[in-house]
C-alpha cells in the first residue's frame, strides 16, 4: 500500500486528491492548521473517526510555517509521495497579507523540500514530490502560456509562486529528487471558496433565485481564464509522480473565458438576467491585474495521456445546481426562522 502526505489537505485541491488516492487504495495522510472551529468539511465523505480501524485517511495538525513539526510529520508517516497544495492562495488578499503569503507560499514550500531532503537521503527509495504551481505566474505574459513561457508575476501571490516553483527546480537538480512542478491554469468545483469569482456569482445568483439575496457586489468583469475541473486536474498531479523521469507541466483546457462570459451563463442556467442584480465595487479590483490566462497543456496531453473531461458548459451548470440547491436548504432553515447569512468578505 502506497502512502501519501497532502498538505493543503482540507482546501478544495486536496479533498479531490485525497478521494482519488483512497479509491487507489493508498494510505493518505494529511496536514490540517489547528483552528478554533472544523476546518475539515470538504473531507466529511471520506472522513472516519480515528477511534474506528481501519480507517485509510489519517490527519495530522501542522502549518507549512512550521518547519519541525513538517520534520515530524514525514518521520512519522514515511510518505511515498508528498503533495504541497498548502498556500494562502487568494491573489487580492495577498495584496493584504504579502509577507504572510510569501511565508506560506514561498517559504513553506522551501521548509518541506529541505524536510524532504533529508527525509529522502534515509528513506531508501525514491520519494516523489508534487509542487502546486500556478497559472498566475505568466501574469502579463501573453497566452497561450505554455512550460517555456516566461513568468511575469502580478502579485504578491504570483511572485511567492514563482519562487516556490524555482526552489523545486533547484532542489531537483542539486539533489537529484524526484520533484515535479504543476503549473495549473483555474480549476473550480462546488467546493471552490466561495470567495473566488466563480463560486461567488453561483453562490449569488443561486440565493437571488430563492430570494435569499439581493444584489452581487464584483470587481472587474472583463479578466479572462482558462477554468477547468478540479476534479479533473487532481488526476494530471498524480499521473506527474507515475512518470519515470520528474517534469515540469501545464495543466488546463485550453479555452479562456471572460467573468461576463461566466455570469451569462451561469445566469441562463439559473433563469436570472445577472445585469438586474451586480454591481461593481472597485474594492475588489487588484492593484495589477492578470488580464487573459489560455494555457497550451499538449505536453501534458502527450507525455502523461492526460486530458480534461469536464468542459466550461458543464462546470458552469454543476456550480449552478449545486448551489441552487444549497440555497433550497437555506430557504428551509429560513422558512422555520433560522437567520440564513450572506457572507462576503472585504476583498473576497
Ligand atoms: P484552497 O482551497 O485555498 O486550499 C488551500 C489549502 O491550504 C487549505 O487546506 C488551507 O487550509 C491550507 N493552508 C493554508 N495556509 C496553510 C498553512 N500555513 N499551513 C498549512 N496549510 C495551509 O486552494 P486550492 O484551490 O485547493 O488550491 C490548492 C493549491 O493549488 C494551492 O497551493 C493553490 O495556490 C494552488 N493552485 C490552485 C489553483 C486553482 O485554480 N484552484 C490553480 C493553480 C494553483 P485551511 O482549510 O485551514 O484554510
Ligand atoms: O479571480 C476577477 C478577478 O479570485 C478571477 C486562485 O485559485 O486561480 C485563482 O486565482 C478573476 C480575476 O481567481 C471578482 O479580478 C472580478 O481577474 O476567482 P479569482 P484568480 O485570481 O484567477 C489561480 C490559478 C490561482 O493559482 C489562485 O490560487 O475574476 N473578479 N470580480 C473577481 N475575483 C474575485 N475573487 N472576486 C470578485 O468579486
Amino acid at each position: 500500500m502506497k502512502k501519501a502526505l497532502i498538505t493543503g489537505i482540507t482546501g478544495q485541491d486536496g479533498s479531490f486528491l485525497a478521494e482519488f488516492l483512497l479509491a487507489r487504495d493508498y494510505e493518505v495522510h494529511g496536514i490540517v492548521r489547528r483552528a478554533s472551529t472544523f476546518n475539515t468539511d470538504r473531507l466529511d465523505s471520506i472522513y472516519a473517526d480515528p477511534h474506528e480501524q481501519g480507517s485509510s485517511l489519517h490527519l495530522h495538525y501542522g502549518d507549512v510555517t512550521d518547519g519541525a513539526a513538517l520534520r515530524h510529520v514525514i518521520k512519522k508517516v514515511q510518505p511515498d509521495e508528498i503533495y504541497n497544495l498548502a498556500a494562502q492562495s487568494h491573489v487580492r488578499v495577498s495584496f493584504d497579507q504579502a509577507e504572510y503569503t510569501a511565508d506560506v507560499v514561498a517559504t513553506g514550500t522551501l521548509r518541506l523540500l529541505e524536510a524532504l531532503r533529508d527525509y529522502a537521503g534515509s528513506a531508501g527509495r525514491r520519494i516523489r514530490f508534487y509542487q502546486a504551481g500556478s497559472s498566475e505566474m505568466y501574469g502579463a505574459t501573453k497566452p497561450p502560456q505554455n512550460e517555456t513561457t516566461p513568468f511575469y508575476p502580478r502579485s504578491p501571490y504570483a511572485v511567492s509562486k514563482v519562487a516556490a516553483h524555482w526552489y523545486a527546480v533547484n532542489y531537483r537538480e542539486a539533489y537529484k529528487l524526484f520533484i515535479c512542478n504543476g503549473i495549473l491554469f483555474n480549476h473550480e468545483s462546488e467546493r471552490r471558496g466561495e470567495t473566488f469569482v466563480t463560486r461567488k456569482i453561483t453562490r449569488a445568483l443561486g440565493r437571488i433565485k430563492l430570494g435569499l439575496q439581493k444584489k452581487l457586489f464584483l470587481g472587474n468583469l472583463d479578466s479572462r481564464r482558462d477554468w477547468g475541473f478540479a476534479g479533473d486536474y487532481v488526476e494530471a498531479m498524480w499521473l506527474m509522480l507515475q512518470a519515470p523521469e520528474p517534469d515540469d507541466y501545464v495543466v488546463s483546457t485550453g479555452e479562456s473565458h471572460s467573468v461576463r462570459e461566466f455570469l451569462n451563463l451561469a445566469g441562463e442556467y439559473c433563469g436570472l438576467d445577472w445585469t438586474q442584480y451586480v454591481e461593481t465595487d472597485p474594492r475588489y479590483f487588484r492593484p495589477t491585474e492578470v488580464d487573459y490566462l489560455m494555457g497550451d497543456s499538449s505536453k501534458a496531453r502527450r507525455m502523461l495521456d492526460w486530458k480534461p473531461k469536464v468542459r466550461f458548459e458543464d462546470l458552469v451548470r454543476l456550480m449552478v445546481e449545486h448551489d441552487i440547491e444549497l440555497a433550497q436548504q437555506e430557504l428551509t432553515l429560513a422558512t422555520a426562522g433560522h437567520k440564513v447569512v450572506v457572507r462576503g468578505m472585504a476583498h473576497g
